[in-house]
């Protein structure tokens, strides 16, 4: 008898030992802040434009960036106590795949789509944002996604409805492909199956919060837009 309540003794405390410990690692692990926001797209989209927009809310003429822009700031207007950490990355072919080395600390991807020229060019956008979602560390974490569609200044630029759609049937037509794009990227870091297996592709279906804003990043135009990708991402901070 008295053997059985030590062992159950024994048996209870290793379990609370354990149970402390998993709490204490996870409490620990959340400190370790998540403040990654990254800006994708392919070239000439406005990428560069959106990251100093965010910096300074000054617009300046931009080149095609070979290295990406990166900084720790506070978003221009706002809070000066939130510090946000922004990657501008390059969207030359090479170079797009250096993104996939900071999703682990990724809070959230800020995909940047030129709405003047989406139609010329929705298949190499398509690949590009097929491939984001299908990155492991974004499926895994749900990452908020943002998709800007910029240039709304240009007449004919593209409604982000459309946009939106568009972006869905070129997404279920790779995904029954698994077509190129995908062969550049790490195996390891390629996760299974976007959406539902037996339904054409609907961003709903992923776990990953998809946001679509409309925005003109050229212009001084109080309602360009720049108010509402900030507000996504203080919302997401
Ligand atoms: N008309 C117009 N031009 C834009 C807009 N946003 C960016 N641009 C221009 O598009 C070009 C490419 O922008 P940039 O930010 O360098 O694109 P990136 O290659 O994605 O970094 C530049 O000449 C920008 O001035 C916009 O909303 N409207
Ligand atoms: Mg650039």
């Amino acid at each position: 008898m008295e053997n059985t309540n030590l062992i159950i003794i024994i048996i209870v405390s290793v379990i609370l030992l354990t149970a402390a410990i998993l709490v204490i690692l996870k409490l620990t692990g959340n400190k370790e802040k998540k403040d990654t926001f990254i800006i994708t797209g392919i070239c000439d989209s406005g990428k560069t434009s959106l990251f100093l927009k965010l910096r300074n809310d000054k617009t300046r003429e931009t080149h095609t960036s070979i290295a990406e822009n990166e900084g720790r700031f506070p978003l221009a207007g706002e809070d000066e106590e939130k510090i946000f950490h922004v990657i501008d990355f390059p969207g030359h072919y090479k170079l797009r795949y250096k993104y996939q080395d900071f999703t682990p600390i990724t809070k959230g991807v800020i995909f940047v789509v030129d709405s003047s020229t989406f139609t010329r060019n929705e298949r190499e956008v398509s690949e590009y944002l097929y491939e984001i979602l299908a990155n492991k560390h974004i499926q895994e974490n749900e990452i908020s996604v943002l998709i800007v569609c910029n240039k709304q200044d240009y007449l004919i630029a593209l409604p982000k409805e459309r946009i939106k759609t568009s972006l869905e049937n070129e997404i279920n037509n790779l995904r029954s492909t698994r077509a190129a794009g995908v062969e550049e990227q790490d195996e390891d870091n390629v996760d299974d199956f976007l959406g539902y297996e037996n339904e054409s592709f609907k961003f709903e279906h992923i776990p990953n919060p998809i946001t679509f804003v409309e925005c003109e990043l050229k212009t001084g135009n109080v309602n360009s837009g720049v108010n509402e990708i900030k507000d996504w991402m203080i919302e997401n901070y």
